[in-house]
């Protein structure tokens, strides 16, 4: 059995070589995809978390874990694949205006491009008027919209009205989530769903587009 902890500590030291080693070697003993994220790399980047709330890390050390995850990803991208078959549907996903965090954004392109949807993943800090040309150029069935930070979130809403005032609103099913996020935010503005996280967000698609 590889030793998770170990995985867990790599992550929080930021050491991105030695953790895409370590990653590997789980694999290779045996370690599920899945225990290996939700175990070992979601819980290391809450203590990442926690310590840039007290003041205990910096942003370029936090910089350093945010892409030592995102290699990590890499490697369990491949084998993240749901059981479920393909969809047909086409989902745009992007970061709002101000915000960017995208580690939990691609982990959830990943899911759900992993669960037979095609994705069109537009990047972080994208403005409302980017996501409503990126919904008349792609015309995608889901547009997911991801923020982490309280004072990104109204950017949410100003997408949900942008795409009203360009007539799109009914033409996309509108799906959020990102650490601040709730439900009870998402009906009062009006979005069609709501996903805590990557594994429900892809639950969450496909109830939306059958
Ligand atoms: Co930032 N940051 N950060 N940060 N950062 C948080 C979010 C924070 C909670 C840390 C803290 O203080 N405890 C805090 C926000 C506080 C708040 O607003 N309530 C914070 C802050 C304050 C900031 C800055 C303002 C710091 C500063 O500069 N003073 C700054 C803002 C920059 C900006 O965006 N304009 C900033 C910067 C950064 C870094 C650039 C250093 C880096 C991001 C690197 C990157 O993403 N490439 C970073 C990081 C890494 C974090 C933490 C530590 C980790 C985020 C993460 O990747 N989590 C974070 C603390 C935390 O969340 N524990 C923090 C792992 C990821 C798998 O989870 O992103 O939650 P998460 O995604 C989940 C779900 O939320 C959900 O599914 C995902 C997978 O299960 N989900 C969706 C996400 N999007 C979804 C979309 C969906 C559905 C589900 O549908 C479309």
């Amino acid at each position: 059995m590889a030793d998770l902890s170990a995985i867990t500590e790599t992550l929080i030291s930021g050491k991105a070589a030695a953790l895409k080693d370590m990653v590997q070697q789980a694999i290779d003993q045996g370690t599920s995809a899945s225990a290996i994220l939700n175990t070992a790399l979601i819980p290391g980047m809450d203590v990442v978390g926690e310590r840039m709330e007290n003041g205990d890390m910096f942003i370029p050390e936090v910089l350093m874990s945010a892409r030592a995850m995102s290699r990590a990803l890499e490697i369990l991208k491949p084998l993240l694949s749901a059981e479920e078959s393909k969809s047909g549907g086409k989902i745009v996903i992007g970061t709002v205006k101000g915000d960017l965090h995208d580690i939990g954004k691609n982990l959830v392109a990943m899911m759900l491009e992993s669960a037979g949807f095609d994705i069109i993943n537009v990047g972080v800090d994208i403005a409302p008027e980017t996501f409503v040309q990126a919904v008349q150029k792609h015309k995608p069935q889901v547009l997911g919209l991801s923020a982490l930070l309280t004072t990104t979130m109204p950017q949410i809403q100003k997408t949900i009205e942008a795409l009203q005032e360009n007539g799109l609103k009914d033409q996309v099913k509108i799906m959020i989530g990102g650490a601040p996020v709730t439900e009870k935010f998402a009906s009062q503005i009006g979005a069609d769903g709501y996903a805590p996280d990557a594994g429900s967000a892809s639950k969450l698609a496909k109830s939306l587009i059958q």
